[in-house]
């Protein structure tokens, strides 16, 4: 199967000035820790770590009109682009653990460097389609896409750290899927540009068989582009994953949530994916944690060929006694 022997690059991303709350830094060691790379090769991948991105501390990173840690948030995803390139150019798909959303401005942007245009598929309770000016936060984790869409160039002010960032996104490339929490802007936005949405409405309605199905229509409708996957884990609902900054009631199962993965694996189009806002301080107890980091793990090996059925390697034979 043409889908056997996939090699990953894992970057891990400790970032998380694109938010407020402490923890979220520790989400590369965490998920590492919970055996990702171990059980990556176990179902046949070939799996190199390129080990943690480091981020400068910066002194003065005062807002910029109402956006919070700028200059950080800039050069961290500076640094994450370049990685992601350098990943990409030695022929992998690239794992991006972060870390906070922000992180998917610098994700994307280093993507398309590498290859072009691609297709996104964010997959999260919320749109993070604030622009600097319509954000009710000043956090950038609710900002990314609108940076990286080519139609919003418009509505991005000049910010400093960001001089680096093209606009690589159409909004027909984007498909959103779990959506549940908006702000009015998000949700205009979404309205004016057209953009593919499947909130937890559609999921109710439709089921997530025929989600995936529709995305991948939508998205191979004319020509095939490599799929970028931002994950953000609180897409599933807190029940499951409860060790994360802005988690959201009515999200996900754990079975829909890894479905989408195994879903999308089987494009054989899956390029880079970000697993993001897993955040080991916002658990309650030991367990909430624990399920969040195995919910992100089982998701991850999704993309890489796990099956619920089962897996063997294409030359298993069993012993002879
Ligand atoms: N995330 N819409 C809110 C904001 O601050 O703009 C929440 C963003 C959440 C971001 O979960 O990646
Ligand atoms: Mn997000
Ligand atoms: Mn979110
Ligand atoms: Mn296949």
């Amino acid at each position: 199967h043409h889908h056997d022997r996939r090699s990953v690059g894992i970057i891990g991303a400790p970032f998380s000035r694109g938010q407020s709350k402490a923890g979220v830094d520790q989400g590369p060691n965490v998920i590492r820790a919970a055996g990702l790379l171990h059980r990556l090769e176990q179902q046949g991948c070939a799996v190199k770590d390129y080990g943690n991105l480091t981020f400068e501390e910066l002194d003065h990173d005062e807002p910029v009109g109402r956006v919070k840690r700028v200059r950080a948030v800039g050069s961290a995803n500076q640094r994450l682009s370049k990685a992601v390139q350098d990943v990409k150019k030695d022929g992998h798909t690239a794992v991006v653990l972060g870390g906070d959303h922000s992180l998917g401005i610098g994700s994307i942007h280093g993507h398309a460097m590498a290859v072009g245009d691609l297709s996104v598929v964010w997959v999260d309770a919320h749109a993070d389609i604030n622009t600097p000016l319509t954000t009710p936060t000043g956090n950038i984790h609710g900002q990314s896409m609108s940076y990286v869409l080519r139609e919003l160039q418009s509505k991005i002010p000049v910010l400093p750290n960001f001089s680096w960032l093209k606009p690589c996104v159409s909004a027909k490339d984007l498909v959103y899927i779990g959506l549940r929490d908006l702000d009015p802007a998000e949700h205009y936005i979404l309205k004016l540009l057209g953009v593919k949405a499947f909130s937890m409405s559609e999921v109710d309605h439709l089921g997530v068989t025929r989600v995936m199905e529709e995305t991948c229509d939508y998205l191979s409708a004319k020509v095939k582009k490599p799929i970028h996957l931002s994950y953000d884990i609180d897409v599933i609902d807190p029940s499951v994953t409860p060790a994360t900054g802005t988690p959201v009631v009515g999200g996900l199962t754990y079975r829909e949530g890894v479905y989408i993965t195994e879903h999308l694996c089987q494009t054989g189009l899956l390029s880079v994916v970000d697993m993001v806002e897993v955040n080991p301080l916002r658990g309650q107890t030991e367990k909430d944690v624990e399920s969040t980091v195995s919910t992100a793990v089982d998701v991850l090996l999704g993309c890489f060929g796990r099956r619920r059925e089962g897996n063997h390697e294409s030359d298993y034979s069993l012993p002879e006694p």
